[in-house]
């Protein structure tokens, strides 16, 4: 068993309905703990609406290709279409963290390599596991963010 983080967005539609149903296709039966959500501010790509965005931490044996596989089950059901890189999108799931795990397997590189940019990323995963984030480098993220309060709170 090890500790996994994933990253959740979505600037479409019902972004809380996106990420509620998101979390709980990929936690699946794995014990997890998920942050406050926050409305951030696009970083690159197109011009696009706000996003919402948290991470969520899972206790889990899955690989990191597993991972991925439930990442890429939840975007589709939520209806994802790859149209834009990083342009707008119902529900983006990113693996940031596989316990200790270091993969430079193409598919899925863990740690995600521009994680460590974006306060989008940075910000939930510092609320989460303040261990893991340094001062510097929650200082060093791009794109404003703003707490929003739990997913719970936001879909009564
Ligand atoms: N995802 C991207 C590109 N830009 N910006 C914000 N604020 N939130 C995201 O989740 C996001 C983004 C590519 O996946
Ligand atoms: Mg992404
Ligand atoms: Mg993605």
């Amino acid at each position: 068993m090890r500790r996994a983080f994933l990253s959740l967005g979505s600037n479409i539609g019902d972004r809380g309905e996106h990420l509620a149903h998101g979390v709980a296709l990929v936690a699946q039966d794995d014990p997890h703990r998920v942050s406050s959500v926050y409305e951030t501010e696009p970083v690159g790509g197109v011009i696009q609406d706000e996003y919402w965005n948290l991470v969520i931490e899972l206790v889990t044996e899955a690989t990191p290709r597993e991972l991925l596989a439930r990442a890429v089950l939840a975007e589709a059901a939520r209806g994802r279409t790859r149209d834009v890189r990083w342009g707008p999108r119902t529900l983006d799931v990113d693996v940031l963290l596989v316990g200790e795990e270091r993969s430079d397997d193409p598919e899925i590189l863990v740690p995600h390599p521009r994680m460590y940019e974006r306060s989008f990323v940075l910000v939930p995963l510092h609320e989460l596991a303040p261990e893991l984030v340094s001062p510097t480098q929650l200082e060093a993220g791009v794109g404003a963010v703003t707490r929003l309060g739990t997913l719970e709170s936001l879909r009564k």
